[in-house]
């Protein structure tokens, strides 16, 4: 049986000029209103023109297969290569037996869940007579807990240290109509948040949500800026952001935490630093690793 990795993310636009076809699909094929695509070119054109979240994923799919021996196929939601693209890559390959990894650590229907179903679509219409098992969420991997660990004392020491500093965990917002069918995906969140608030001994943390889309439904909250106001009408001296719900440097952790929420925490009068992202960490990608095998072996 030939083996093959399945990993997934969500993709980028290519340059500032790829962002309508990548928000169209997103949006399930209805272009953006001109307001809406000049708002998020100007957030990818604050972020340098483009987001480095693509080249992070082939890193991440690198060091999967270096580590585990085992060759990766790239698929993403919104950018090329697509997740058929890495399906058709895995057929012409013979890959029979493959696992299927998110690089995102949290289970959602609408997040996990929803890559789970763009497979079996795609397997179904290629016609592919291989087997993808998904990993439906690693978050409470001990390599990944252990990056967190590491980052998060780094950013503690950037603010002088965890006295009066808050930190929050946060992953992106969902609509909050995932909760009506008992959605895992707060719940998971909160048990990453404890295990890391436990493994740092820190007295003072929350989690909050980021990124929610402006869209007319209601979202998952508190949002990050909303927590950051309440912590300063509280007195807060620092926060510290831990955006666990992600794994790379891209255009939500680097402007909606980096620009945005350092902005308004600096209007606030509080000190605020973000953990690193675990990218191309060794140890992060040894955890991946772990994750995939342990997935091989069940089968
Ligand atoms: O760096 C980059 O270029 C891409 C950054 C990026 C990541 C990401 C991750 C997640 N999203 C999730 C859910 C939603 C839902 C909607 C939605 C919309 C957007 C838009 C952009 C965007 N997302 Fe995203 N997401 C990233 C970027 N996302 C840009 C469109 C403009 C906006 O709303 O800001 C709403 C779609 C709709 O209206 O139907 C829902 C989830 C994740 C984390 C899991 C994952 O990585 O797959 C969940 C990175």
């Amino acid at each position: 049986m030939t083996r093959g990795v399945l990993v997934m993310a969500y993709g980028t636009p290519r340059d500032l000029d790829d962002v309508e076809p990548y928000y169209t699909d997103i949006r399930r094929g209805r272009p953006p209103t001109p307001e809406q695509l000049e708002e998020l070119t100007a957030r990818y054109a604050a972020i340098g023109g483009r987001s480095p979240l693509l080249e992070m994923t082939e890193a991440q799919a690198k060091g999967i297969a270096e580590r585990t021996g085992v060759t990766t196929f790239i698929g993403q939601k919104h950018a090329a290569p697509f997740i058929p693209d890495a399906i058709a890559a895995m057929a012409a390959d013979g890959v029979h037996e493959a696992v299927g990894l998110v690089l995102a650590p949290h289970f959602s229907t609408m997040s996990i869940g929803d890559y789970e179903r763009r497979v079996e679509a795609a397997g179904a219409e290629a016609g592919w007579a291989g087997s993808v098992a998904m990993v439906r969420s690693w978050h409470l991997e001990p390599g990944y807990l252990d990056f967190l660990q590491g980052a998060l004392e780094d950013a503690l020491g950037r603010v002088g240290g965890p006295d009066g500093t808050t930190v929050l965990f946060t992953a992106h917002s969902l609509p909050r109509r995932i909760l009506e069918a008992g959605d895992p995906y707060p719940d998971q969140l909160a048990e990453t948040s404890s295990a890391v608030a436990d493994r740092c001994g820190l007295s003072s943390w929350q989690v909050g949500w980021q990124s929610a889309g402006r869209t007319a439904d209601p979202w998952l909250g508190p949002d990050v800026l909303e927590i950051l106001e309440d912590l300063a009408s509280k007195g807060a001296r620092a926060v510290v952001v831990c955006p666990c719900g992600f794994v790379a440097d891209h255009l939500e952790v680097l402007y909606d935490l980096d620009i945005e929420a350092s902005a308004r925490a600096e209007e606030l009068g509080v000190a605020f630093a973000r953990t690193r992202s675990p990218n191309d960490d060794p140890g992060f990608l040894d955890a991946l690793a772990a994750v995939v095998m342990r997935r091989f072996e069940e089968g």
